[in-house]
């Protein structure tokens, strides 16, 4: 009879593909069925003695115990047919999307094993099919099919299951090389190496190392109960076209032809591309017609910028910054704002006004975001909105305060913007500043009004703490700078002052006891709510 054993989370691992599972054919890889019989073969991927126990179905298989008290369950679906990932298409990517919505109620997270071309491709569309996700979707793969006696197959896939099986990381990742990613922020730049993956702007979500380190302030946060939502019908007539010196404006004419809709065009390093009148004429007339142009840069690092003459910015309206979006991010992108119901096919001129007018909350953070002024102000005095929310709810003071940019800062709150709004997560601008250490920027917002709030002012006592026990001097001044009262307890009831005597942590424990004695340990300024 079945055993009750230990709690149990479920996974379903979605087989589409990809080197991990590929056999030789003839001298050439092609892709090879029957993955979840390999995995029950091996046993880091399948505890058949517990299997047994607890009368698991034959499609079924369990990860040895990781942690104590729990454990990862998981069913391999096999698509049929299986792909190498270049003949993978957003008609496929919709299909997974489809088949993670139809699964959704009974697992707890989704690993999705897909090939290593096209994997960033991939992410970046899903992460924008797969709306109000609350459960963790992990794409995985391998530059070394899983035969092979050196390989990276069963490291890259037990991390995706162990890190989709212990975390909530509710949102559409890439685990590679013990690193999680946000997905829509990867490219593929290695076709050799292990570490085929890079995250050029952002962090990677979690490392796996000895011990999981997992950046919770990056992962996104779940919205509530939302019901997920898939959005299928994202636009196929989308482009890709890399300038390249000298590029005839008579070859651009024709790619940018009917029934494109809308192309990422990959431009020279911050933006910039050949400035001769009759490419520009084209780009121009293109996006009169309506065609979305989407300007990304052939670099890996930086974003695009308007300090060139040669920026695109100077082809004129239509051409939109993509900042620093990856090109696959980007078309992924362009191709769920364009398949957007609601957005009439007959009005491309007003289509494309509308569609410029949704990308500008987006393009508005990553200009504050980078202390781009001039941007900013363009979008300002285009009659843009610059306090409209982005995607998660930030809006562009949340932006600039994250990155740290006083300009922008000013320029905003001189624009009127709201000084205290709250994102997604509740988090406010202040407090975003405060965890940046950005001082400059927490100074202007608390000249300007900005409070932390009652709930942001409660949590603070175990951050205090944590800052004391790492002597993070720089970290308190902040807290301390936007009114937090630094003598709060943290969760045990000791406050900061104690953390620091106790870890020997003297210049924190000189600077807080001279808030003790002095100005207090509640900076002044405005009333805290
Ligand atoms: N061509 C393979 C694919 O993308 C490459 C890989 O998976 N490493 O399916």
């Amino acid at each position: 009879m079945a055993r009750a054993l230990e709690p149990q989370r479920r996974l379903l691992a979605v087989y589409t593909g990809g080197t991990i599972g590929m056999r030789s054919e003839q001298g050439v890889l092609v892709p090879g069925s029957g993955l979840a019989a390999v995995l029950r073969s091996l046993p880091m991927f399948h505890d058949e003695e517990y299997a047994r126990a607890c009368g698991l179905p034959e499609d079924t298989l369990v990860l040895p115990p990781a942690i104590p008290d729990q454990r990862v369950i998981y069913t391999v679906l096999e698509c049929q047919p299986l792909f190498d990932s270049s003949d993978m298409t957003i008609t496929e990517w919709v299909q997974i999307a489809q088949t993670i919505e139809r699964h959704y109620g009974q697992y707890d997270g989704f690993v999705v094993i897909h090939g290593t071309d096209t994997m960033a491709f991939a992410a970046s569309v899903l992460s924008f099919v797969l709306e109000n996700l609350q459960k963790t979707v992990i794409l995985t793969g391998a530059q070394v099919p899983i035969h092979a006696l050196w390989n990276d197959s069963r490291e890259n896939l037990l991390g995706a299951l162990l890190m989709a099986g212990q975390y909530v990381i509710p949102e559409v990742c890439l685990f590679f090389q013990n690193q999680l990613f946000r997905g829509n922020r990867v490219t593929k730049v290695d076709s050799r190496r292990f570490a085929a993956f890079c995250s050029p702007h952002l962090p990677p979500l979690a490392v796996m190392g000895t011990d999981v380190t997992i950046n919770w302030e990056l992962v996104r946060k779940a919205r509530g109960k939302a019901q997920l939502v898939v959005h299928s019908s994202m636009e196929r007539d989308v482009g890709l076209l890399r300038l390249y010196p000298g590029i005839p404006a008579a070859l651009v004419r024709a790619f940018l032809q009917p029934p494109l809709k809308g192309v990422v065009m990959e431009t020279f390093g911050s933006g910039n591309g050949p400035t001769k009148p009759d490419l520009l004429r084209e780009l121009r007339a293109a996006a009169e017609r309506g065609l979305i142009i989407l300007n990304c840069s052939h670099c890996l690092q930086g974003a695009v910028t308007s300090d060139y003459a040669a920026g695109m910015a100077m082809a004129g309206a239509g051409i939109v910054s993509g900042f620093d979006m990856t090109s696959e991010a980007a078309l992924a992108k362009l191709s769920y704002v364009l398949g957007h119901p609601g957005l009439t096919p007959d009005d491309r001129k007003e289509e494309a006004d509308a569609i410029r007018e949704a990308l500008v909350p987006s393009l508005a953070c990553a200009a504050a975001h980078a202390g781009d002024l001039e941007v900013l102000q363009a979008l300002g005095d285009l009659g843009s909105d610059l306090s409209l929310e982005s995607f998660n709810g930030q809006t562009p003071l949340h932006a600039a305060a994250r990155g740290g940019q006083p300009g922008a800062v000013t320029m905003l709150l001189r624009r009127g913007v709201d000084v205290d709004p709250r994102d997604e997560d509740g988090l406010s601008p202040l407090l975003l500043a405060v965890k940046g250490r950005h001082r400059g920027v927490i100074e202007l917002l608390r000249a300007a009004g900005a409070c932390l709030s009652l709930q942001e002012l409660e949590d603070a006592g175990t951050e205090l703490c944590r800052l004391a026990a790492r002597a993070d001097l720089e970290g308190l001044q902040s807290w301390w700078q936007a009114g937090a009262d630094l003598s709060s307890p943290g969760y045990d009831g000791r406050s900061a002052l104690l953390v620091a005597e106790a870890a020997g942590n003297l210049e924190v424990v000189t600077f807080l006891q001279n808030l003790k004695g002095g100005a207090g340990v509640q900076a002044p300024g405005p009333a805290t709510l």
